[in-house]
C-alpha cells in the first residue's frame, strides 16, 4: 500500500461506494515506468534497464454474479460496460481507454482462464502521452484485477506476455515487452535489467538514500514519433542485412560486438551505420550500467546515461531541441549524476539521476533554462523506483 497515497485510496473507496452502494472487495495497482538506459534496443533483441515509478493506476472493484464488466474512469468521469461473452473493441473517443481492460480480458480468456464479471472504478496519476507507459499500467492493473476476481493466478512473466499480446492483437499497437514487463516485475528501490530476447531479468538495487530519479517532461506533443519509430526499425533491419554478409550467424543487432562493428562498419552506408552504432554501443552501456550499479558506482552510471543521450542525439537522431535543452540544463548543474532523453524521442521526457541535496536547485533552474531555450514549460516528477503491480485489498 506504500506506493499509493492513503488519500488516493480513501477517495477511490468512497467513490466506489457512492457508485455501487457497497465497499469494494478488491483493489489493485500497477505502475508506469521510466527507462534509465537501453533506448531503441528492445526491438533489436537487446537489453533495457527500466524502473517502475511512483505513479500508477489504481482499480477498486467487486465481483458480480453475471458476466458484465462495468468500469468507471474516475479521471474522465466516463463509464464503459462490456460482457465477457462477447468482448468488442470500442471506437468512441471518450470510451477508448476501456479497450485496454477489454484487451486484457480477451487475452486472459484466450489463454483459457475462466473470468468473472466485476464492477470497478479506475483512477490513475501517470501523465498520459509522456512515454511513462500509462497504457501498460492499465493493461497490467486490469489483468491483475480480473485474475484476482476469478481467484486465478498467473506467473508474472506470463502476465506481462499476455498484456503485450493484448496490446498487439486486440488494441492493435505493435509494442515491445519492456513496458508490461516492468509494470509487473518492478521492484521497490531497484532498476530491472531485462534481456528482451531471453526474458532473463534481474533486479539491481538503486541507492535507497541520497539519489532520486527526476523525470522532466518537455510537454512537447510527440507528433513525429510514430513515423520516425517505424523508420528507425527499418534502418536497423537494413543495417542487420549488411552486417549479416560478414557475420552470417547474427540474428539481430544485439549479436554484434563493438569490435566486430568497428571491423565492418565502413561497408555500411552512413545512415544504417549510425543506427547500428547506437544500438550496439547502447547494449554495451546497459551491461556496463548494471555492473556499475552493482558496485554502487552512481558516477559511472551517470556517465553512461550521458553517453546514451549523445548517441541517441547524434547516431540515432531521435532527440530534439526540447530534449537537448532539458538534458543540457541538467548537465550544467552540480549534483546531477547523469541525464538523458528517455523513450522513443522527439518529445516526451528526460530522465536524470540527481543527488537529493541538489534537487531544489534542479527543480528551479532546469525549468527556467528550458523556458528560456524553448519558450515551453517543463513539468517535473520526482520518484524512487517503485514496486511492480500488486493487490492492495
Ligand atoms: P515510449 O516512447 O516510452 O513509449 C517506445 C517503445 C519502447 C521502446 C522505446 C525506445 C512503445 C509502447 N514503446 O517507448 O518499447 O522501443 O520507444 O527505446 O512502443
Amino acid at each position: 500500500m506504500q506506493q499509493a497515497s492513503a488519500n488516493r485510496v480513501e477517495r477511490l473507496v468512497q467513490q466506489f461506494e457512492e457508485l455501487y452502494g457497497a465497499a469494494p472487495e478488491l483493489m489493485v495497482r500497477a505502475p508506469g515506468r521510466v527507462n534509465l538506459i537501453g533506448e531503441h534496443t528492445d526491438y533489436n533483441d537487446g537489453y533495457v534497464f527500466p524502473a517502475a515509478i511512483e505513479r500508477d493506476i489504481l482499480i477498486a472493484a467487486s465481483v458480480r454474479r453475471d458476466r458484465q464488466v462495468r468500469l468507471f474512469s474516475s479521471d474522465m468521469g466516463v463509464s464503459s460496460t462490456f460482457t465477457l461473452d462477447a468482448i468488442e473493441k470500442v471506437s468512441a473517443e471518450g470510451e477508448r481507454w476501456s479497450n485496454y481492460p477489454r484487451a486484457m480480458a480477451w487475452a486472459l480468456q484466450n489463454r483459457g482462464l475462466p473470468l468473472r464479471g466485476v464492477q470497478a472504478v479506475l483512477q490513475g496519476n501517470i501523465p498520459p502521452g509522456a512515454g511513462l507507459s500509462s497504457s501498460a499500467a492499465l493493461l497490467v492493473a486490469s489483468g491483475l484485477l480480473l485474475l484476482s476476481a476469478a481467484h486465478q493466478t498467473l506467473d508474472p512473466v506470463e502476465l506481462a506476455l499476455l498484456a503485450q499480446q493484448a496490446e498487439r492483437e486486440f488494441v492493435g499497437v505493435n509494442v515491445g515487452i519492456m513496458d508490461q514487463f516492468i509494470s509487473v516485475l518492478g521492484k521497490k528501490d531497484h532498476a530491472l535489467f531485462i534481456d528482451t530476447r531471453t526474458l532473463h531479468y534481474e533486479p539491481v538495487p538503486l541507492p535507497t538514500s541520497g539519489v532520486v530519479i527526476v523525470i522532466a517532461n518537455t510537454n512537447k506533443p510527440r507528433g513525429l514519433v510514430d513515423s520516425a519509430y517505424n523508420q528507425r526499425r527499418a534502418e536497423c533491419e537494413e543495417a542487420l542485412a549488411y552486417l549479416k554478409r560478414f557475420l552470417p550467424s547474427i540474428r539481430a543487432l544485439r549479436d554484434v560486438t563493438s569490435e566486430e562493428f568497428t571491423r565492418w562498419e565502413a561497408s555500411l552506408p552512413e545512415v544504417p551505420r549510425k543506427r547500428a552504432r547506437h544500438v550496439i554501443t547502447e547494449n554495451e552501456r546497459v551491461l556496463q550500467s548494471v555492473e556499475a550499479l552493482k558496485k554502487g558506482d552512481i558516477t559511472l552510471f551517470g556517465h553512461l546515461m550521458n553517453a546514451s543521450h549523445n548517441s541517441l542525439r547524434d547516431d540515432y537522431e531521435v532527440s530534439c531541441t526540447e530534449l537537448d535543452a532539458l538534458v543540457e540544463a541538467a548537465w550544467a548543474l552540480p549534483g546531477v549524476y547523469g541525464s538523458r532523453m528517455t523513450g522513443a524521442g522527439f518529445g516526451g521526457c528526460a530522465v536524470s539521476l540527481v543527488a537529493e541535496e541538489a534537487l531544489e536547485r534542479f527543480c528551479q533552474e532546469v525549468p527556467q533554462r528550458y523556458r528560456e531555450a524553448t519558450g515551453r514549460e517543463a513539468t517535473i516528477l520526482i520518484t524512487r523506483a517503485a514496486q511492480g503491480a500488486e493487490r492492495l485489498l
